[in-house]
């Protein structure tokens, strides 16, 4: 009787002790319910009894049994209740707390530049092209004018592509926004009035040069335009993107392979930081006839501008950046400033 009490209080302290880990509970069952356990044992011994004490000791096992069982089953609910409350306390969601909020996405300074150029020269009849940013070589240069030996067309100056186009021709990434002007002017039909902003790409890195920079360039062609309506569009140009009618531009003689004559357009501005000194903002000229001619027009009818800004220039003038290679090293720091 004692033994038996005893052995309840042993079975159920063992299976207090067993804590969250559920083979330790199923360690102590053994040791009491198990092929050798203690009770198991007990009712092996029954056998040796005479029957009046075998059916009194045999209650008085099973009684005991039953209770170790009890203590079993309330023990192992009481741990599974446990393990699901730390779980649901864990992860937990207070639905009452506030929104973290979406971390503030904004528009790269060069893109700003970007948008600013396509909405002023939209706003005076300009159309935007878009176009392929791996070239082939006659677009990007022969169509152009670029002699054969022109040091742009070697490996040292331009990015060229493993293998080639299907006849057998390079292919590059393209150095100038050209190519694409190229393509709309063979697609369509004077009055061409358009600009070409994109990325190009030159073999060229230090504190004023990337490998990967933006360009905008201008083209108007018709029957009968000139440098005084390339000096209008580029003043109306940079008085809007500037926000101001104060300042002056200047043409600089110069020389592209594509124009004919050419010029560099500088502009100095009247007041603020760089008043009064000249800056070189731009190339230009009158597209050369042989120009015109791989336009698919004839250059005795049709003549006109065109020109070609950097848009990582105007953004440091516009916003007084001092240097280029802040643009592409991602700093938060630097790029918040403009959002
Ligand atoms: C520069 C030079 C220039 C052009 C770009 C051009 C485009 C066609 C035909 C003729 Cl499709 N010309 N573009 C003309 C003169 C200068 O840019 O160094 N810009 C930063």
């Amino acid at each position: 009787m004692d033994s038996l009490e005893q052995l309840v209080a042993s079975a159920v302290q063992d299976f207090m002790a067993a804590q969250d880990d559920a083979a330790a509970l199923e360690n102590a069952k053994a040791k009491y319910l198990g092929k050798t356990g203690q009770i198991t044992e007990l009712m092996k011994g029954l056998g040796k009894l005479d029957p009046e004490a075998r059916k009194a000791q045999g209650a008085l096992i099973n009684a005991a049994k039953g209770q170790i069982e009890a203590a079993l089953t309330a023990r192992r609910d009481a741990l599974a209740e446990a393990q699901m409350q730390t779980r649901l306390n864990a992860e937990a969601i207070d639905v009452s707390l506030p929104g973290r909020g979406r971390a503030g996405g904004g528009l790269h300074p060069v893109m700003r530049t970007w948008e600013r150029v396509e909405a002023i020269f939209r706003s005076i009849g300009f159309e935007v092209a878009d176009g392929p940013e791996i070239e082939n070589d006659w677009t990007n240069f022969t169509a152009l004018n670029s002699p054969e030996n022109h040091p742009a067309r070697s490996m040292q100056d331009t990015f060229y592509i493993e293998g080639d186009d299907s006849t057998g021709k390079p292919l590059l990434l393209r150095t100038h926004t050209s190519p694409m002007q190229v393509r709309y002017a063979r697609s369509h039909t004077p009055p061409i009035k358009v600009i070409a902003p994109g990325r190009t790409y030159r073999v060229d890195s230090d504190a004023t040069h990337s490998p990967m920079f933006h360009q905008v360039e201008g083209l108007w062609i018709a029957e009968s335009i000139s440098f005084a309506d390339l000096k209008g569009v580029y003043l109306n140009f940079v008085k809007a993107f500037f926000e101001t009618d104060d300042l002056q531009v200047r043409f600089r003689p110069s020389y592209f392979p594509f124009t004919e004559p050419s010029a560099e357009i500088d502009i100095a501005f009247g007041s603020g930081p760089l008043k009064g000194r000249w800056l070189e903002i731009s190339g230009s000229g009158q597209v050369h006839p042989s120009v015109v001619r791989n336009f698919g027009l004839d250059p005795e009818k049709y003549i006109g501008f065109a020109f070609g800004s950097g848009l990582e220039r105007l953004t440091m003038l516009r916003y007084g950046v001092s240097d280029l290679r802040l643009f592409y090293e991602g700093d938060l720091r630097f790029l918040k400033q403009f959002n």
